[in-house]
């Protein structure tokens, strides 16, 4: 372990005490009407020296080093009590949080997350759990945990899908209820025909297997219009929102249903963009 990760642990610790670990949410919307499907959780670290710590760089080193319980334990604690709070103002939404496999080693897991649910009155079917396959931790091996929150009614969803070690074997062999299509593909889906078959396929699977199918990353009102065409149900991304404070969703949530019509209708599909690339000799 080197200094830098030993300080960054110390510190993470600290931070976890001292509440120096925020949630942000960005909003996932139906491709059909753009109301709101649900909100995905991202922590925020905001170091008082070393300034915003994003989670790619500290959720590794608390799997380490024994801390991942500890965020996991604290996320969906705060997830749960943001759910409350939206609901008092009327914004029934669900919950995407995602999980480290590590998290979902233990069996009891799922049953530690129904009673957190009970204890506050949080529907569990308002939580979505979000996977990512990683190279050490095939999900597979979590066949029994996940079947069991699926049990509870708690959604599970296949996150970056179609790029790294994700594999279609487990779109078969465990419960998803939703696959996020990586954003490697969105991001090329109006330059690229390729792209688009992939983002298309992997929807057409999903739909045949009855999950829900998310393009992640949409920047772009070409994108946009491009996910909707080829079958996407919901959509997130920065030109929908980035992630937000918690406070704010109720004022973003009527700002959206105000610009939705004209999102959709402003430009058509960039079907020229095919045609210059074409020219070009690229797809
Ligand atoms: O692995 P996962 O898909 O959960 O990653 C979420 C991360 O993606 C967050 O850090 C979030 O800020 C980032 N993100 C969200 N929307 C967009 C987007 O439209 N474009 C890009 N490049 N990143 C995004
Ligand atoms: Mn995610």
């Amino acid at each position: 372990m080197t200094r830098e990760d030993k300080e960054l642990l110390a510190a993470l610790e600290r931070a976890l005490k001292a509440q120096h670990l925020h949630m942000f949410y960005q909003p996932k919307v139906r491709l059909r009407d753009g109301s709101l499907a649900g909100v995905e959780a991202l922590m925020r670290w905001d170091h008082p020296e070393l300034g915003a710590i994003e989670p790619s760089r500290f959720i590794p080193i608390a799997e380490e080093h024994g801390l991942i319980d500890d965020l996991t334990l604290w996320g969906l604690r705060t997830i749960l009590r943001q759910w409350l709070d939206w609901c008092e103002d009327g914004i029934d939404t669900t919950i995407a949080f995602n999980i480290s496999a590590l998290s979902l080693q233990h069996l009891d897991f799922p049953d530690l997350v129904e009673r957190m649910c009970r204890a506050l009155e949080v529907p569990a079917d308002r939580l979505v759990l979000e996977l990512t396959e990683g190279a050490t931790q095939p999900l597979v091996k979590l066949m029994d945990t996940l079947t069991r929150f699926r049990i509870k009614g708690i959604g599970l969803a296949i996150d970056d899908f179609g790029t790294g070690y994700s594999s279609l074997m487990q779109l078969r062999q465990l419960p998803f209820t939703e696959v996020k299509v990586d954003r490697a593909f969105v991001d090329d889906v109006p330059r690229s025909r390729d792209c688009r078959l992939i983002v298309q396929t992997v929807t057409e699977l999903a739909h045949g297997l009855g999950l829900t199918a998310t393009a992640e990353g949409v920047e772009t009102l070409d994108q946009l219009h491009w996910v909707a065409e080829l079958g996407c149900d919901l959509a997130q991304g920065y030109l929908i929102s980035p992630p937000m404070e918690p406070g704010v969703l109720g004022v973003w949530k009527k700002a959206f249903r105000r610009a939705w019509p004209k999102m959709m209708t402003e430009e058509p599909l960039a079907l020229w963009g095919d045609v210059e690339a074409d020219a070009l000799g690229e797809r």
